[in-house]
C-alpha cells in the first residue's frame, strides 16, 4: 500500500470529528464524492463525517442519494477545530470557498483530487492527476483499504465518474469502464443511476436550448460561441452543459466556448474541445483546467470577453 494512503487510513482510524468539502458551487464530481467518502467513513470507522459546501448545489443533483447530510457552511459551527478535515476535487485554495476557516483550524488537512495545483492546502496529498474524476480514486481507495460500502456509496461513485467523463467521453482509459463494469456486477443499476440525474427545472431546459439557437460561429464552423446574458444566468443549473453537449454534436465544431455574464462586470467563460487542447486558452484569460474542457472566470464585461475568446482562437 502507498504510503500516502497507509497515513490517511491512519488519521481516520484516530479522528472523532471529521469534516469534508469539494470546491465550491459542486459538480456531480465534487458533490457525490463528499457525500461517497462520507458515506464510507461511516460504513468502516463509526463516525458520520460533517458535509459542508459553498456556492449552490444544481438541482440535477437533488435526487442523489445522501443529499441531505450537505451542509450549507454558513449553517455549520466554522469555529470548530476538527480532527480531520478531507479536500476532494478542489484544484486551487480560492475555489474552497466559506468553508475555508474549518481547513485554517484543522487539526490535520488531507486533499484527494485529480487536478493540477500548485498550492496544496493539505499536509498528506492522496492526488491522482491521471484519474478522470475523485471518484475514481475514491473507489481505489476502498478497495485498497478493503472498505466496506453499500448501494449508495456504489451510485454516489458511478455519479462523480458520469458527470466528470460527461457521460464516459473523456475517459482516458479502461479504468473507469472496470469500475463501471464491477459496480454493476455488484447491482448497481445504471438506468437508475441516469435516471437520479433527470432533474433539471424546465426552466433550465428552455433557456440553454434558447442559448444553442442564438449561438454564434467563427473559423469555418470550427468555434462555437455560446452567451448566457445575466438575466438568463439565474436560470442555469449546474454549467449549461446542455449548451456545451447540443455545440458539441454538432459535425464541423471542434471547439465552444461558453460565455456566462455572472454579473455586470464578470464573465465566465467554459471551453470545450473534440480536438486539440485549450487549457492554454482559459489560461491566457487567467483559469486554467484539463486539456479539453477549461475555463476562467474574467473581470470584464461579457462583449470585451467575447472579442478575446474569439480572438485567441485564430489560428486554432
Ligand atoms: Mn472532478
Amino acid at each position: 500500500m502507498e504510503q500516502n494512503i497507509k497515513i490517511f487510513l491512519e488519521k481516520l482510524k484516530d479522528a472523532k470529528n471529521i469534516a469534508i468539502m469539494g470546491h465550491k458551487n459542486p459538480d456531480g464530481d465534487s458533490f457525490c464524492s463528499v457525500l461517497a467518502l462520507a458515506k464510507m467513513i461511516e460504513l468502516n470507522y463509526g463516525v458520520r463525517p460533517l458535509c459542508v459546501y459553498d456556492g449552490n448545489i444544481p438541482n440535477y443533483l437533488d435526487a442523489v442519494p445522501l443529499r441531505s447530510w450537505a451542509k450549507y457552511f454558513e449553517r455549520v459551527d466554522l469555529e470548530q477545530s476538527c480532527d480531520l478535515v478531507i479536500l476532494l476535487d478542489y484544484g486551487t485554495p480560492r475555489h474552497i470557498g466559506g468553508a475555508m476557516p474549518l481547513v485554517e483550524k484543522a487539526k490535520f488537512v488531507v486533499e484527494i483530487d485529480h487536478h493540477k495545483n500548485d498550492e496544496h492546502l493539505a499536509q498528506l496529498c492522496v492526488n491522482d492527476e491521471n484519474a478522470a474524476a475523485v471518484g475514481q480514486i475514491l473507489y481505489r481507495l476502498a478497495k485498497v483499504a478493503g472498505w466496506q460500502t453499500d448501494s449508495s456509496v456504489n451510485e454516489l461513485l458511478a455519479i462523480s465518474v458520469i458527470t466528470d467523463t460527461g457521460n464516459f467521453r473523456f475517459v482516458r482509459d479502461g479504468d473507469i469502464m472496470r469500475m463501471i463494469g464491477d459496480l454493476v456486477d455488484d447491482g448497481l443499476n445504471m438506468r437508475d443511476v441516469f435516471d437520479l440525474l433527470r432533474n433539471k427545472p424546465k426552466k433550465a431546459i428552455i433557456m440553454e436550448s434558447g442559448v444553442v439557437h442564438r449561438s454564434e460561429f467563427y473559423y469555418k464552423n470550427r468555434l462555437a460561441v455560446a452567451v448566457v446574458s445575466r438575466e438568463n444566468y439565474k436560470h442555469l443549473d449546474g454549467r449549461g452543459d446542455t449548451v456545451l453537449n447540443l455545440l458539441g454534436s454538432i459535425e464541423e465544431v471542434e471547439f465552444v466556448a461558453m460565455l456566462k455574464e455572472q454579473k455586470p462586470n464578470q464573465t465566465g467563460v467554459s471551453l470545450r474541445s473534440r480536438t486539440k487542447p485549450v487549457n492554454h486558452i482559459a489560461e491566457a484569460l487567467g483559469g486554467g483546467g484539463h486539456e479539453k474542457a477549461a475555463g476562467a472566470v474574467i473581470n470584464d464585461t461579457l462583449e470585451n470577453v467575447k472579442a478575446k475568446v474569439i480572438a485567441l482562437f485564430k489560428g486554432e
